[in-house]
This record gives C-alpha cells, sequence and structure tokens, in this order.
C-alpha cells in the first residue's frame, strides 16, 4: 500500500499543456529512490502526462489512506499546486499532511505563513530531509514549518532515480527521444535570470563509474541515447575525460547529448574524447550578442571574440549545437537586442558550421533571481504578484500571463519584431534552406512539417512547437 503520494504539478489544472517537452519529474524520482530505501513505499503521479482533477486524486488517497502528500512546484505551477492543496484541505481537514518542495517554496521564505494550509516545506534538496520528515509523519507525528534540505556529501551515495514509478516509456511516447540522466547537482555561476534555491551555488558531481552503472541499467529503454541535463557538462574536466574513458571501454554502442555546456570552458582535447565516446550534441547559452550586456548584467565574462574561437573548435566534428538567447536585459538598449538578434545570423557569416538550432526566449523574472528583484525595483511586476497568480486573477496559462521583462523605452511589439527578424535572418539562409529541400525530398514527411515551421516564423516570429513568445 502507498504510504506517502508524490505530485508533480503542472502548467494547466486537469489537461494536457500542448507543446511542451515532457521529462520524467527526475527530483521526485530521486525523492521516491531515497523514501524506499527507508523501507517506505511511494507512488508518484506526474500531472503533466497524466492531468488528474483534485478530485481524483483524492480518491486515490482516500482509496489507499494515505496520510502523507508531496508536491513538487517551481514557480510556473504553483497556482495549479495551490488549487490542488486547497481541494485536499477540503477533502481531509487536518487529517492529511502537505509537503512542499521545488524551486518556489525554496525562493519564497514566507510562503508556509502566507498558505498554513501547507504543512511543511523544504528548501533545496529533499532526498535527506523529506525522508527523515516522512518516517517522523508516518509514525504519528503532527510535523509543521519550512525546513532546509540537508545536501548528500557524495552523490555517489544516492540511490539511482526510481524511473519504474513515472515509466519512461510514456514519455517516450510524448516525444522524449533519450534517457535522461543528471551528472551534477548545483551551478557556480550567477546569470541574473537564474532562479534556484539559495543553496545550488555548491557544485556535486557524480563519478564516471556510479553514471555508467546507472546507463548500462538503462541500456535498452531508448537502445543506447541518452541525455544529460547538466547545465554545464565541462565544469570539471578529470570527470568528463573518465566518464569518456569509462564509455569507450564500455564499448557499446551509445549517443549521448551532453546538456549544456559553457563557452569558456572548451578544451579540443576533451571535445575530441566527447566526440569520440558518442557524444553528438549539446547546448550553449550565449546569452545576447552584446559584450556589456554579457558582461555586466548577464554575470558572463566571455567576449565574442571568445565565443566566435571556441565555435570554430566546436566546429572539428560535426556536432549539433543549439545556442540560446535572452531577449530584455536591464538596461539594454535596441541597438544591443538587435546585435542579440543578429548574432546567430553573424556566427554563420564567419563560417561557424555546428551551429544547427538557435532559441530566442523573453527574459521572465523568476522569484530567487537578480531579475525578479530588479524587475520588483522597477515596478514591472506587482509585490503581490504571487499571491494573485496562485488566486487565477490573470488567467491560468502561465506562459502568457507571467510578466516578460522588456528594458526601459523598449516596447514588447519592438522585441518581438526584432526576434521575428532575428529568425528570419538565420533561418532563411540559402544554404539552411538547400539543406533542408535536401532532407525533405529525401523524405517527404519533413516537407509538411518544415512548411508549417515556415509560416509559423513569418507569421508568428517563433516555431511551431514553442509556446512562448
Ligand atoms: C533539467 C531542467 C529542465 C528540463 C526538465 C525538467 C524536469 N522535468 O525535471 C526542461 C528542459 C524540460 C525544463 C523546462 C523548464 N524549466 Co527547467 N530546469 C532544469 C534544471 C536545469 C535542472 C532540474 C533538475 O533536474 N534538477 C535536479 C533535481 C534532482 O532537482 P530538483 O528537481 O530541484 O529536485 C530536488 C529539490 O528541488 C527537491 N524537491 C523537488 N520536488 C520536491 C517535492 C517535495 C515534496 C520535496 C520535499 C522536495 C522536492 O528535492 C529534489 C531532490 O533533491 C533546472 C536548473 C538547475 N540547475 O537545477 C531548471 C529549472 C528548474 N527550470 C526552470 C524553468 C523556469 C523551466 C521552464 C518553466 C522554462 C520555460 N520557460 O519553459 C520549463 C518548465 C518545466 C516544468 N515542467 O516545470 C527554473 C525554475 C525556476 C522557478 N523558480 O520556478 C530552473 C530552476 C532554471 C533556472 N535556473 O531558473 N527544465
Ligand atoms: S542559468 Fe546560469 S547560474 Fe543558473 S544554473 Fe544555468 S548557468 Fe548556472
Amino acid at each position: 500500500m502507498t504510504d506517502v503520494l508524490l505530485i508533480n504539478s503542472s502548467f494547466t489544472y486537469g489537461r494536457v499543456a500542448r507543446g511542451i517537452q515532457y521529462y520524467p519529474p527526475i527530483g521526485l524520482n530521486y525523492l521516491a529512490a531515497s523514501l524506499r530505501q527507508e523501507g517506505m513505499n511511494p507512488r508518484i503521479i506526474d500531472l503533466g502526462i497524466e492531468p488528474l482533477t483534485v478530485e481524483k486524486i483524492n480518491d486515490v488517497i482516500s482509496a489507499e489512506n494515505i496520510p502523507l502528500v508531496g508536491i513538487s512546484s517551481n514557480s510556473p505551477q504553483i497556482h495549479i499546486t495551490m488549487r490542488i492543496v486547497n481541494g485536499m484541505r477540503q477533502r481531509f481537514g487536518d487529517k492529511l499532511t502537505i509537503a512542499l518542495g521545488g524551486f518556489h517554496i525554496s525562493n519564497d521564505p514566507t510562503f508556509l505563513e502566507r498558505y498554513p494550509q501547507v504543512d511543511i516545506g523544504v528548501v533545496g534538496d529533499g532526498d535527506i530531509t523529506f525522508t527523515k520528515l516522512a518516517r517522523r509523519v508516518l509514525g504519528g507525528e503532527k510535523v509543521r514549518g519550512t525546513f532546509n534540505g540537508e545536501m548528500t556529501a557524495s552523490l555517489d551515495d544516492m540511490p539511482f532515480p526510481a524511473y519504474d514509478l513515472t515509466p519512461l516509456e510514456a514519455y517516450k511516447e510524448a516525444g522524449l527521444q533519450y534517457y535522461p540522466l543528471l551528472g551534477t547537482r548545483g551551478c557556480p555561476f550567477n546569470c541574473v535570470f537564474c532562479s534556484r534555491s539559495p543553496m545550488s551555488r555548491k557544485v556535486r558531481f557524480r563519478s564516471a563509474g556510479n553514471l555508467l552503472e546507472e546507463m548500462k541499467r538503462g541500456y535498452d529503454i531508448f537502445g543506447g541515447r541518452y541525455g544529460f541535463l547538466d547545465e554545464s557538462f565541462t565544469l570539471r574536466e578529470r570527470n568528463v575525460v573518465e566518464f569518456c574513458e569509462g564509455l569507450m571501454r564500455w564499448g557499446k554502442p551509445v549517443r549521448w547529448s551532453a546538456g549544456g555546456i559553457r563557452l569558456d570552458q572548451i578544451n579540443p582535447d576533451v571535445l575530441d574524447l566527447m566526440w569520440r565516446a558518442g557524444c553528438r550534441d549539446f547546448f550553449v547559452g550565449v546569452e545576447t550578442g552584446s559584450e556589456r550586456v554579457r558582461r555586466e548584467i548577464v554575470g558572463k565574462r566571455i567576449s565574442d571574440k571568445q565565443i566566435f574561437e571556441s565555435f570554430k573548435i566546436l566546429d572539428r566534428h560535426p556536432f549539433e549545437v543549439e545556442a540560446s538567447f535572452v531577449l530584455g536585459h536591464p538596461t539594454e538598449t535596441e541597438a544591443e537586442l538587435a546585435q542579440t538578434c543578429f548574432f546567430p545570423a553573424k556566427l554563420k557569416s564567419m563560417g561557424v558550421k555546428c551551429l544547427t538550432q538557435v532559441g530566442f526566449k523573453l527574459a521572465v523574472p523568476l522569484p530567487g533571481s537578480r531579475l525578479w528583484k530588479i524587475a520588483l525595483e522597477e515596478g514591472k511586476v506587482p509585490p503581490d504578484f504571487i499571491d494573485r497568480y496562485i488566486n487565477f486573477e490573470y488567467g491560468e496559462d502561465f506562459f502568457s500571463v507571467w510578466p516578460k521583462y522588456y528594458p526601459d523605452g523598449i516596447t514588447k511589439e519592438r522585441v518581438l519584431e526584432l526576434k521575428k527578424q532575428g529568425y528570419l535572418k538565420y533561418y532563411l539562409r540559402p544554404e539552411y534552406i538547400l539543406a533542408r529541400l535536401k532532407r525533405d525530398l529525401l523524405n517527404p514527411k519533413y516537407l509538411l512539417q518544415d512548411l508549417r515551421e515556415f509560416l509559423s516564423m513569418i507569421r508568428k516570429g517563433h516555431s511551431t512547437v514553442s509556446l512562448t513568445e
């Protein structure tokens, strides 16, 4: 019988949000593995792909007489989360203990004072702390309060994520193409738009041996395809070298994506090794085409020249690299914004080959980020925004209702127009069109898809698969 129900919250209530790439809720898969290790019997409901209403969730709780529910919520889903919490409280009163974890509670220290219907908040890592709290709750104790998550000293001591509780096959059907892996926790950088738990500046690494063991167990699910969700895969070179050498010794045919890598952390020898070990793609955060904004505002000390040189190193192998850019930084001028939008096309004109995909995203201030503080100070986000969002005063759809950051003197319309021009300049290059046509003629199923993409770019200024502006 289930004794702890873990719920991954969603952007939408009672229905699947269209156009979103679903990944298993890795944080909860890890929590569940720790609970099991201590003899508990967790179940996970991922509302992203199984969009149950609160009545249906309550029926599960009632049928199995579950005493403890833990909900994972980032800020975009906090309104749906609280709707579910309120529905549970109404039906079960104080009999049920409700805990909240994830990035929202980690960045909103007064949350439990404002929402006493939540009993427990866990800031940062939940594995050790929530397992201890769950043991107390199941022992009959009434536990209340916000707790700082204890951090595991060695990630190798942690059990592998319990993916059997959210079968990866379901995510495969929803479009996931690889077995998701996490090689590190934490990030030492401090990008202006980054929102995460205050303790997560400290980086911890899994050893190559530990990663390989998980990969061996999960080999068949995606036929040897893996994808790291890490922010900065090459942060510790020694680990990457050991990992690649281990993969080659294993000798199985594998293809993997390195997740995010930093353009100022590229060593040609390590890159060669990654290629030989089966790495084929990754993404890089260029963030802006203005050196000033990159250095002074975003907090990334990397020049345009370094970026170009790094791309040339990446071109030693036919990697596929996606570069992401954020539009709308504090103090950004229109000229700097235009520099960003035309930066990918400029890289192409300078002969960069490996850049295959470009993403422009509007800056979104999220609690805990420096951008959030600036947006509050400048009056671009109301001080009580979170509470009003939770009350559905703005509506349900995160993507269209959450405020974006537009620099002073630049309108939303102008940002969108420049973004569209940037996409068109990048995608409407003759070499790109020719390459796509070649692919489409060899495989006509792509032709219709590309035609749709093309029309969407021209009409809306973004891809058909992206919900965001
Ligand atoms: C991988 C990733 C993704 C992936 C996969 C997400 C997934 N399903 O796991 C993809 C690409 C899909 C993605 C998309 C988005 N992401 Co994202 N993503 C990340 C990233 C890089 C790593 C997350 C991760 O796996 N961490 C490792 C696991 C082990 O940790 P965890 O999930 O935090 O869980 C631990 C604790 O939080 C806690 N915990 C979690 N849940 C619970 C529940 C309970 C009850 C308890 C007690 C504890 C607890 O315990 C867990 C184990 O220790 C983080 C940045 C980062 N460096 O962490 C951003 C991050 C989580 N993403 C973020 C955002 C905003 C998004 C998007 C909204 C972006 C967008 N505009 O579209 C979407 C929405 C996705 C969604 N469904 O929420 C923000 C969230 C900020 C915020 N305040 O909400 C982050 C922090 C990025 C950032 N730096 O700003 N993301
Ligand atoms: S956004 Fe920047 S600071 Fe945040 S996790 Fe990514 S690289 Fe690190």
